[in-house]
């Protein structure tokens, strides 16, 4: 019974490890958003560190695109948007917290 039991394992492992492998592990990620200056590169990056499974995000001013190192098992490409979202910015096609965005500096505010 436990040979079994270690046979199913293994194939739901096998089979686990094909069915999720692009969702899982290390992933980067590049995320369009609406930031305007370095307070809003700050406040982005601060609010993705904080999110649980992020190892690193850097904002390019330039193109607005913030580039995410994450561990694909703790978090995913939503809730790294959302947390962008709450701290009042846009990421990709995600509109901006209202309550966040009237928040900001007045200079942080994008056309939106
Ligand atoms: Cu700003």
């Amino acid at each position: 019974m436990k040979k079994i039991l270690a046979i199913i394992g293994l194939f739901m492992a096998i089979g686990m490890q094909t069915s999720f492998a692009q969702n899982s592990g290390k992933q980067y990620i590049e995320i369009k958003t609406s930031a305007v200056c370095g307070t809003c590169k700050a406040a982005i990056e601060t609010a993705l560190e904080k999110v649980d499974g992020v190892k690193s995000a850097d904002l390019d001013l330039e193109t607005k695109v913030v580039s995410i190192k994450f561990d694909g098992d703790k978090t995913n490409a939503d809730a790294l948007k959302t947390a962008i979202t709450e701290a009042g910015y846009t990421a990709d096609e995600v509109p901006a917290n209202k309550v966040a965005y009237d928040n900001l500096h007045p200079c942080c505010k994008s056309e939106q």
